[in-house]
């Protein structure tokens, strides 16, 4: 659903319903995924929280618009509203809690009845804490209703990306759809735009002074482009290679 001061892109958005008891780690782990930062305040607030969150892969970027309850949840159900128009959900239990597990099926129905038929992931959340109330091998609801089903830890960062792996490839790009080093990606459109730009300055820099010392500036602008062209492969190589060995793994 478009909000008011909701940016619009070039590239695919969906609306990601996140449910669950409350206490479950919901915004945590939203707010891992923008900040990187652990939340560990507990505020129940009344209201909605949407936040974009944007992924690179190889098909190009992709936004999740997410929305997080602020707490509603603990004062019994959300309404239609929260749901409509979703296109995606995650269901997030708590492996400590035993009761976040049985609420499931509610969460479930509640979001099937207004969604239909989305893919949604079911999380497990908080499998860093020592006493788990909830086995993995306990957890079966997603093989009845065939969900895809994820452990993760909001904590200590386990698994973080999986769900939204899952839902990009069910909505946009297939199997073979994977995520990117957002550095990658970004140095990708920073080379490109840095070099247009050097291009048009070129050019437009050559076509004011031609008469003066064209040789000059014709040799500027063969070094420009040649420069250009390899720089982003320089750049791209070295990515690469720190993004599979990365340097404190050496250390
Ligand atoms: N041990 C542990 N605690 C977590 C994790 N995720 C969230 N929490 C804590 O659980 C509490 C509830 O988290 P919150 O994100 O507010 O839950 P929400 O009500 O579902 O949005 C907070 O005190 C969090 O610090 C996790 O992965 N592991
Ligand atoms: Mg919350």
């Amino acid at each position: 659903m478009a909000l008011p001061n909701q940016q619009t892109v070039d590239y695919p958005s969906f609306k990601l319903v996140i449910v669950g008891d409350g206490g479950t780690g919901k915004t945590a782990f939203v707010k891992r995924h923008l900040t990187g930062e652990f939340e560990k305040k507990y505020e129940p607030t009344i209201g909605v929280q949407v936040h974009q969150l944007d992924f690179f892969t190889n098909r190009g970027e992709i936004r999740f618009t997410c929305w997080d309850t602020a707490g509603q949840e603990k004062f019994g159900g959300l309404g239609d509203g929260y749901y409509i128009h979703g296109q995606c959900a995650i269901i997030m239990f708590d492996v400590a809690t035993r009761l976040t597990y049985k609420n499931v099926a509610a969460w479930h129905r509640a979001l099937c009845r207004v969604c239909g038929n989305i893919p949604i992931v079911l999380c497990g959340n908080k499998v860093d804490v020592k006493n788990r109330q909830v086995k993995a091998k306990e957890v079966t609801f997603h093989r009845k209703k065939n969900l895809q089903y994820y452990e993760i830890s909001a904590k200590s960062n386990y698994n973080l990306e999986m769900p939204f792996l899952y839902l990009a490839r069910e909505l946009a790009g297939g199997p073979s759809l994977h995520f990117v080093d957002p550095v990658l990606a970004i140095t990708r459109k920073m080379v490109s735009a840095v070099y247009t730009r050097f291009i048009i300055i070129v050019v437009y820099y050559m076509a004011t002074r031609i008469y003066d010392s064209c040789i000059l500036y014709a040799c500027v602008f063969i070094i420009y482009v040649l420069v250009g062209m390899i720089m982003p492969y320089i750049l791209i190589e070295v990515n690469i290679i720190l993004y599979y060995f990365p340097i404190d793994s050496c250390l």
